[in-house]
C-alpha cells in the first residue's frame, strides 16, 4: 500500500493587525505587517518542495474581518499555486475566521475543500487511503462539543478529524468547542488535526493530537520557532512527523542570568553571548528580543543606576551582532548580592544590627541573656508553634538560627529600600 505525506498548519491569522507596535522605538513595522503573509508563502514552497499530496488547515486562517479584498486575494493566489503543483487544501474555519463576517467571500480554486458550518462532513482523498472529517465554526463562541458529532471511522482507511478546539481548556485560549483528549484518542480516527492553540503541543501519540501553533509568532507571547507538522504516512501508520519552521520574523524572551557578572561590561559581554546564540539558532530570520537580566549580582547596583542608557547599550549590541536584530523591552530583574563585611562595618543602624548578631554567636553569655529576655516572648506562643521552635539554649541551634535572621533581614533591607 502506498503511503503519502501531508502538512498539517493551523492560525494562520492572515494579516493579522500590529498591536501597538508602531509606538516601539525602531520596531521593523513593515516587516511584521507583511510577516503572516510571508510565512504563507513559505508553507506553499514547502509544499511544493516536499511533494506533500495535501495541506491541512485547522481554523482562524483569517485574523477578522478584512481591511478590503486583498487579504482574501492573497490567500486564493497562494492556494491556486499549491494547485498548480497537484496539491489539494482542507480548511475548517476557527473563532476568528467566523467572527469576521466575511460576506465577501471570494470564489476559491477547485483544489481547495472549506468544510461546512452546519454539520461536521467527510471528504476523501482521492487517490490515496484518507478520508478527512471536519466541521468549521459557524459563530465565534462555539461551546458545543463539535468533536462528538464527528462521523465514524471509516474502515481501512487513514481517518483525520480537522477540529478547532481548546480541548479541555488551553491557558490563555477561550474554551471553545471543548472536548476531552480522552474523547479524541477513543474516538477510532489515526490523526486528529487540530487548531486553535498557538503554542505547538504534540498533545498524543497513536492514535496523533497534535496542536502545530500558529504559522507566525505575532507578539513576545508566541515566541519560539513557528510553522507547521509534516507527517508522513505508510500503510495506514504515521511513520514521521516533524515541526518544520516557516516563520520570517521570530520572537525571542531572552533570560540572561548575570548571576556570575561582577560589572556592566561583563552583564554586556554575556548578553552579547545570549544573543550571538539567539542568532545561530534563527537561521536569518529576523529577531524580536525581550531581554530579561536575572540573578543576584555583584553588577545589580550598576544595572539599575541607569536604566535608560542601559538599554541603549543593549539596543547597540545587538545591531553589532545582526543588522536584524531588533530590541522589544529590556527588563532588569536582577538582585544585590549583600555584601555583609560591607554592611557590618556601617556606621548606622544596619551596620549595628549586623554587629549585634554577629556578635551574639560567639558570646554565651549575651546569648544566655537573650535567651531570658525572648522566653516570657515565647511563652505567650501556642504550644505546636512553640513545639517546631529550635532550643535556644543550644550553642549550635542558637548559631544556626542568628545566621537565618541575618539573612531574612538582609534579604527584607535589599528588596525595601535598595534604590539606586
Ligand atoms: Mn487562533
Amino acid at each position: 500500500m502506498a503511503g503519502f505525506r501531508f502538512l498539517h498548519c493551523a492560525d494562520i491569522h492572515l494579516d493579522s493587525p500590529l498591536r501597538g507596535l508602531s509606538t516601539y522605538p525602531g520596531a521593523p513595522v513593515e516587516q511584521v505587517r507583511a510577516a503572516t503573509r510571508r510565512a504563507l508563502e513559505n508553507l506553499v514552497r514547502m509544499a511544493e518542495e516536499e511533494r506533500v499530496d495535501f495541506v491541512l488547515i485547522a481554523g482562524d486562517l483569517y485574523d477578522g474581518d478584512w481591511k478590503d479584498f486583498q487579504t482574501g486575494l492573497f490567500f486564493t493566489h497562494q492556494m491556486a499555486k499549491l494547485g498548480r503543483a497537484g496539491i489539494r487544501a482542507f480548511v475548517v474555519m476557527g473563532n476568528h475566521d467566523a467572527a469576521a463576517s466575511i460576506t465577501r467571500s471570494l470564489p476559491h480554486p477547485g483544489n481547495v475543500t472549506f468544510f461546512s458550518a452546519k454539520k461536521a462532513e467527510t471528504v476523501s482523498v482521492d487517490g490515496h487511503d484518507a478520508v478527512i472529517h471536519g466541521q468549521s465554526f459557524a459563530s465565534r463562541a462555539i461551546t458545543d462539543n463539535l468533536a462528538a458529532h464527528y462521523p465514524s471511522p471509516r474502515p481501512n482507511l487513514f481517518n483525520i478529524g480537522l477540529l478547532h478546539t481548546a480541548l479541555s481548556g488551553r491557558e490563555g485560549h477561550e474554551p471553545y468547542a471543548p472536548c476531552s483528549l480522552e474523547q479524541l484518542v477513543n474516538h477510532g480516527y489515526q490523526y486528529w488535526a487540530l487548531g486553535h492553540v498557538h503554542a505547538r503541543e504534540m498533545v498524543h501519540a497513536g492514535p496523533h493530537v497534535v496542536f502545530p501553533g500558529n504559522l507566525q509568532g505575532r507578539h513576545i507571547r508566541e515566541s519560539g520557532a513557528k510553522g507547521a507538522t509534516l507527517v508522513t504516512v505508510n500503510d495506514g501508520t504515521v511513520t514521521a512527523l516533524e515541526h518544520r519552521p516557516v516563520d520570517v520574523l521570530r520572537w525571542v524572551s531572552l533570560a540572561a542570568d548575570v548571576s556570575s557578572c561582577e560589572d556592566r561590561g561583563q552583564v554586556l559581554a554575556k548578553v552579547r553571548a545570549d544573543m550571538e546564540a539567539a542568532v545561530d539558532a534563527a537561521e536569518g530570520r529576523t529577531l524580536a528580543i525581550r531581554l530579561n537580566l536575572v540573578g543576584a549580582s555583584r553588577a545589580h547596583h550598576a544595572l539599575i543606576r541607569d536604566i535608560e542608557s542601559l538599554r541603549e547599550e543593549v539596543r547597540a549590541v545587538g545591531s553589532d551582532c545582526s543588522d536584524a536584530i531588533w530590541i522589544e523591552k529590556v527588563r532588569v530583574a536582577t538582585a544585590p548580592i549583600a555584601d555583609r563585611s560591607r554592611l557590618r562595618a556601617r556606621d548606622d543602624a544596619i551596620g549595628e544590627l549586623l554587629d549585634t548578631i554577629g556578635s551574639l554567636a560567639g558570646d554565651t553569655q549575651a546569648a544566655g541573656l537573650l535567651g531570658r529576655e525572648i522566653a516570657p516572648l515565647l511563652e505567650k506562643l501556642p504550644a505546636e508553634l512553640r513545639a517546631g521552635l529550635p532550643d535556644l539554649s543550644d550553642a549550635a541551634s542558637l548559631r544556626d538560627c542568628l545566621a537565618d535572621t541575618e539573612d531574612m533581614l538582609l534579604a527584607m533591607l535589599a528588596g525595601g529600600g535598595d534604590g539606586p
